[in-house]
């Protein structure tokens, strides 16, 4: 899943895209390197970020849905916590919502997404990004967020969305420190079992994989980005939402190619 922010105050790549015709063009070049998804926010979710209304982020947002569900030829994905500007990028062509907030934040999307029998991804945060790094307590972090996220499934099945187009990711970085987000991203296997639909990891230039490396900036933390991309895919997620979709998508045809060749070295 391709990155494809149109603000101008996301953490690591706020500002660049922030005109459609350039975020659209952005999106065209991560699908032709790879991308399967591409998923287009107009809302910050960085720690802190003021909130923008609804009219803003469709103002930001559907003129690159539409320009990506004409063009790119890959699935598009809305990154939205508002049933309004999912409603509006579903009647354009997306295929997909990405709620940070699980679906917990406006009480009609759960509803917007059955309706138009679309794919979701419920995410994990406690809080909201203003106050989220204050709820970073837990204790026992990878039951917490399975249970957790294993009840937003069961909202959005109840809700009338389809259990197999339901993706879960675990939220790393939202109400959680350096040490949950590693913790969840070393038990991936038991997560998956505690949720029972496919997982979605966004770990992508965070400020973990940052302080992990000494306190790298946003522009050097690809490495550590792929690094995460291999040890999702090997740990069984299903889907990994990057900015640098070009590494990410050479590493997994390697990947691809060892999967191969182990199963052809079992069978003979
Ligand atoms: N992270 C950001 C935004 N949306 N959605 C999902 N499902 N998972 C994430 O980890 C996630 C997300 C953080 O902001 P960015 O768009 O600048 O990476």
């Amino acid at each position: 899943m391709g990155i494809v922010n149109v603000t101008p105050d996301s953490f690591s790549d706020g500002g660049l895209y922030a005109e459609p015709h350039a975020a659209v063009a952005h999106g065209l070049e991560l699908a032709a390197a790879g991308a399967a998804l591409l998923d287009v926010g107009g809302e910050s979710t960085r720690p802190g970020a003021d909130p923008v209304d609804a009219t803003e982020e469709l103002r930001r947002t559907e003129p690159v849905v539409r320009g990506l569900v004409a063009g790119a030829g890959v699935a598009v994905s809305i990154d939205t916590t508002k049933a309004r500007v999912a409603a509006a990028a579903l009647e354009a062509g997306a295929a997909m919502v990405n709620d940070v907030t699980g679906g917990t934040a406006d009480p009609d999307m759960l509803r917007v997404v059955a309706d138009a029998e679309a794919m979701l991804v419920v995410m994990h945060m406690r809080g909201t990004p203003r106050t989220m790094t204050t709820e970073a307590r837990y204790d026992d972090i990878v039951r917490e967020v399975g249970d957790e996220l294993r009840a937003r499934v069961d909202a959005a099945v109840a809700a009338g969305v389809r259990a197999d187009a339901i993706l879960a990711d675990p939220g790393i970085g939202f109400a959680k420190n350096a040490d949950h987000n590693l913790a969840l991203l070393a038990a991936l296997p038991e997560l998956s079992e505690r949720v029972e639909v496919p997982l979605l990891v966004g770990a992508s230039r965070k400020s973990f994989l940052g302080r992990l490396l000494g306190d790298a900036p946003v522009d050097a933390r690809d490495e550590a980005t792929l690094a995460t991309t291999v040890w999702s895919f090997v740990r069984g997620a299903a889907v990994v939402r990057v900015h640098d979709v070009a590494a990410s998508s050479r590493a997994v045809a390697l990947l691809d190619a060892l999967e191969r060749a182990t199963q052809e070295g079992m069978a003979a």
